[in-house]
């Protein structure tokens, strides 16, 4: 069977491109490890570096077990092509690097990971590409800040680590009046949570280390393009000459596990991240909650319209600040102080001196990214298990 893009979510992420009948009645895909590729004489050598032929030739380049994963994201989330990477920064260099050159500007949300955060303002500027950040939030600003040499607008939604929203659709729509791309990060939502291109977004970028993987075990990336000529630039430039950031096959094969089961394990991560939000939000030593599934959520209305659930991140303030959210952690039992997410396990995790150090004390101020914030990224333990450890160090943080 071969699903179509009628077939529900969770078919098409066990099934889409793979035919056992083709693979000796193998139901798992086989895992091709070559690096290169035996031609069956010179000329047809030749033409796949012409590419006038379809045939694999270096791993580098393209790889059957790499391709039936690009073909499935591809499927997932609306797109006309995909490319997968060895890590999320490899598929944003990659991307990156392949659709600006000297001279362009980004328009970039305030908030952004913070090794997403470095490559703009530490790598991109360094080869005369400007970066100018502002408040995505409301559309408009996009409008007034688009120049002439305004090429690409870049954001995270919800924004790591303050969970911020962007109106896609909005965004996409005035940017491409003016002939500008839209680039999102939709790591935090997956495919099953949110569609960026169907939404308007010309790139749509995933961190596959996170939820895809969901297990932990492997780095990965992805890049999903509405348009499939973009795809294939970006295979042939960003991938194969700028930055080499090839995916293994054997970790190709472990994100194609994880995504069997997708959409089983975020339905729990976002039903349980809703009752941790609403743990937090009652609880008498937190200050500020920030999850779109809360009607307190400055941006609920828009959370509901653009997601299909509200995610499995939460991130909170104490009310005794950064020293309360030192304590509140190490405080911690069950939930692992470590940064990642997407895991199994809940992980909590202090941007401020760990995933957004890349920005200064000042650039947080700027950014929106507090000192004292804390970020959890609700795993798949028993959810009465993660609440009571979380309550238990709530309770050690106000003392
Ligand atoms: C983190 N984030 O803990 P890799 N885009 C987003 C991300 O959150 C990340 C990447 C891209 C974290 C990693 S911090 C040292 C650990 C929204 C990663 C980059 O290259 O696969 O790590 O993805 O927030």
């Amino acid at each position: 069977m071969n699903p179509t893009r009628n077939s529900g979510f969770s078919t098409r992420a066990i099934h889409f491109g793979h035919d056992p009948a083709q693979h000796q009645g193998a139901l798992v895909p086989p895992i091709y490890s070559s690096a290169t590729y035996a031609f069956p004489d010179a000329a047809y050598g030749g033409r796949c570096f012409a590419g006038t032929e379809p045939g694999y030739f270096y791993s580098r380049v393209g790889n059957p077990t790499l391709a039936l994963l690009e073909g499935r994201l591809a499927n997932l989330e609306g797109g006309a092509g995909a490319v997968v990477f060895g890590s999320g920064m490899g598929a944003i260099s990659a991307t990156l690097w392949s659709m600006l050159k000297q001279g362009d500007e980004v328009l970039a949300d305030l908030t952004l990971y913070g090794c997403t955060f470095s490559l703009l303002n530490h790598g991109l500027t360094r080869f005369g590409i400007t970066v100018r950040h502002l408040d995505m939030t409301d559309p408009h600003q996009v409008a007034l800040a688009i120049g002439s040499n305004t090429r690409l607008v870049y954001c995270e939604s919800p924004a790591n680590p303050n969970m911020r929203l962007i109106d896609i659709a909005a965004v996409s729509a005035i940017a491409h009046q003016r002939g500008v791309a839209v680039v999102v990060d939709n790591t935090y939502c997956t495919p099953y949570l949110q569609q960026p291109l169907l939404l308007g977004a010309d790139v749509s970028l995933h961190s596959m280390t996170k939820y895809l993987g969901g297990h932990g075990d492997l780095m990965a990336g992805a890049a999903i393009f509405a348009d499939a000529e973009l795809a294939q630039q970006v295979r042939l430039t960003g991938l194969k000459d700028m930055t080499g950031a090839v995916l293994s096959a054997f970790d190709a094969h472990l994100v194609m596990r994880g995504l069997k089961t997708l959409a089983l394990r975020m339905d729990r991560h976002c039903n349980s991240a809703q009752q941790v939000a609403e743990l937090l939000l009652q609880h008498p030593a937190t200050d500020l909650v920030y999850f779109p599934g809360l009607p307190t959520f400055a941006q609920y209305a828009l959370a509901r319209r653009q997601m299909r659930q509200f995610g499995g991140m939460v991130a909170f303030e104490l009310k005794g600040g950064m020293a309360a959210g030192i304590r509140f952690m190490d405080a911690l039992q069950l939930v692992t102080r470590a940064v990642s997410l997407g895991d199994a396990e809940t992980l909590a995790q202090h941007p401020a001196s760990m995933t957004h150090a890349t920005y200064t004390a000042e650039q947080r101020a700027v950014h929106g990214i507090s000192e004292g914030l804390v970020r959890l990224s609700v795993g798949l333990e028993d959810p009465q298990d993660i609440l009571a450890d979380i309550r238990q160090a709530l309770d050690q943080a106000m003392k």
